[in-house]
C-alpha cells in the first residue's frame, strides 16, 4: 500500500455545495418533498429537453425503472436478454415472475448479438432486454427488425447511456422504453435515481401510474403500481447537476482518450473501439486483459488494489453463473462462449470528471509501468 490517496472506478461528480444551497431553500420555504413536485416537473422538462426525448419519467433509481417498464408493457413469459450486465438487469425480470433466456455478447461492443436472437426465440418469448452496455449503444436498427417480425416488445436498459448518440439521434429513442440510471457511479447522478424514456405519451401516463402506486386521481388506482418516486431534494440536485452535464462528459472523454493513446502499443491490453457514429458519454473505461499481457486480469486488478487503485471487474462473474440463474438452459456456458470469455478479462480503469492527470499517471504507472517525472 502507498501512502497516496486512494483511487476509486469513479467518484460522483458534485458541483459546488454553496450553489444547491437556494434549492434546499426553496424546498424549505415550499415543504413539498416529494410527490410530483416543482424540482421534480422542472427536472424532467429541462432533462427531456437536454436528452432530446419526448416522453420522460424520474424514477427513484433504475432497477425500480425496469421493473416498472416491464409492468407497462405487460411482458410475460419469456425474456431474451444479456448475461454480460449488473445484476439489476436479470433481477427485474424474476421480479416480474419473467423468464430470462440469455443469449450471447458481440466480442466488439460486448452487447446482446443480434444475430442470436432469433434462434433462443420461443412461443412463450416476448420481450427483449438488451443493455447499451458502457453506453455504447446496441446494434438498435437489426433488435427492433427481429422485434417486429416476431412481434415482440424492446426495453433496453440504458443505465450507462445517458446523453449516448448515434448518427446524431439519441439512443434513448430506440426500443418501447428505455430505462437510465442516475445511481451516484453514473455520469449523470441524483444520489440515487433514474427515469424511463418511453416511446410515446400514452405509455408513460402508465408509467407514471404504475410509479405512484397506480393512482390516477385521489380514488381511482389504474394498477398494482409501487412506489418509485424520485424526492425533490433529489430532482433539485438533478437540476444543478444537469447544468455541468456536457462539461462533465467532455472532461471523460478526455480523459478516455489519454488513457488510449497512452495504451497504445501496451502488450496484452486491448482497448475497446467506440463505433463510428456514436457521440460517447466516457461513462466506464475497460480494458481486456489478453493472454499475452505480463499478468492475469485478477494478477493485475490485484497489483493496482496494492497501490491504492480500485478497478472494478464490471461484469465479472456473469449474472447467468449466479445461483439464481445458473441452472436455466440458456446459462450453460456452451451457449455463452463470448461473454464467459470477456468476463474472465475484463477490467474497468477508473474514470471520472475530475480525476486529476496525476492519478491518471498513477494507474498508468502500475498498467504500463510508466513512469512520469
Ligand atoms: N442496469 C445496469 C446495466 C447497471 O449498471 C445498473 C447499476 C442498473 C441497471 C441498476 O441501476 P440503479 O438501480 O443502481 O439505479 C454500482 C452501482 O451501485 C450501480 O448503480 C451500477 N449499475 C453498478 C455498475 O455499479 P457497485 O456495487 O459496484 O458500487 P460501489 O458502491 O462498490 O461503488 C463503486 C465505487 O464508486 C466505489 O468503490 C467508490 C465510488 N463511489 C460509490 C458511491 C456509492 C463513490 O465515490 N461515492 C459513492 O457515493 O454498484
Amino acid at each position: 500500500m502507498t501512502g497516496d490517496n486512494p483511487i476509486y472506478v469513479t467518484r460522483p461528480f458534485l458541483p459546488p455545495l454553496e450553489e444547491f444551497v437556494p434549492y434546499m431553500q426553496e424546498i424549505w420555504a415550499n415543504k413539498w418533498l416529494t410527490n410530483n413536485g416543482p424540482f421534480h416537473q422542472q427536472l424532467e422538462s429541462q432533462l427531456s429537453a437536454f436528452l432530446g426525448v419526448e416522453h420522460l419519467s424520474l424514477m427513484s433509481n433504475a432497477t425500480i425503472g425496469l421493473i416498472i417498464a416491464l409492468q407497462a408493457l405487460r411482458v410475460s413469459g419469456e425474456v431474451i436478454t444479456t448475461p454480460y450486465s449488473f445484476v439489476a438487469t436479470a433481477h427485474s425480470l424474476l421480479w416480474n415472475n419473467l423468464e430470462p433466456v440469455f443469449v450471447d455478447i458481440e466480442p466488439d461492443t460486448f452487447n446482446l448479438d443480434p444475430e442470436r436472437i432469433e434462434a433462443a426465440i420461443t412461443p412463450r418469448t416476448s420481450a427483449i432486454m438488451p443493455v447499451h452496455c458502457y453506453g455504447t449503444p446496441c446494434n438498435t436498427k437489426r433488435i427492433q427488425q427481429i422485434a417486429d417480425v416476431h412481434g415482440l416488445k424492446v426495453i433496453y436498459d440504458a443505465a450507462h447511456a445517458f446523453d449516448v448518440r448515434f448518427e446524431g439521434q439519441s439512443v434513448l429513442n430506440t426500443g418501447d422504453l428505455s430505462v437510465m440510471s442516475f445511481h451516484a457511479t453514473k455520469v449523470f447522478n441524483t444520489f440515487e435515481g433514474g427515469a424511463i424514456v418511453c416511446s410515446d405519451a400514452k405509455l408513460k401516463q402508465r408509467v407514471d401510474y404504475l410509479r405512484n402506486f397506480g393512482f390516477a386521481d385521489e380514488v381511482t388506482v389504474m394498477a398494482p403500481g409501487i412506489n418509485g418516486k424520485m424526492t425533490e431534494i433529489q430532482s433539485a440536485f438533478g437540476l444543478l447537476q444537469l447544468k455541468y452535464a456536457k462539461a462533465a462528459i467532455r472532461s471523460r472523454l478526455e480523459i478516455a482518450e489519454t488513457y488510449r493513446e497512452r495504451l497504445r502499443g501496451v502488450k496484452g491490453v486491448r482497448v475497446l473501439t467506440i463505433p463510428i457514429g456514436v457521440e460517447h458519454n466516457g461513462a466506464y473505461f475497460p480494458i481486456l486483459i489478453e493472454p499475452d499481457y505480463p499478468l492475469t486480469r485478477d494478477g493485475l486488478y490485484n497489483k493496482l488494489r496494492e497501490n491504492g487503485i480500485y478497478s472494478r471487474r464490471y461484469f465479472y462473474p456473469l449474472i447467468s453463473s449466479m445461483p439464481m440463474y445458473r441452472n436455466l438452459t440458456s446459462s450453460l456456458p456452451a451457449n455463452l462462449p463470448v461473454a464467459n470469455l470477456i468476463a474472465e478479462r475484463i477490467l474497468c480503469l477508473p474514470i471520472y470528471s475530475d480525476m486529476e492527470p496525476r492519478e491518471v499517471d498513477r494507474v498508468m504507472a502500475v498498467v504500463a509501468g510508466e513512469r512520469r517525472a
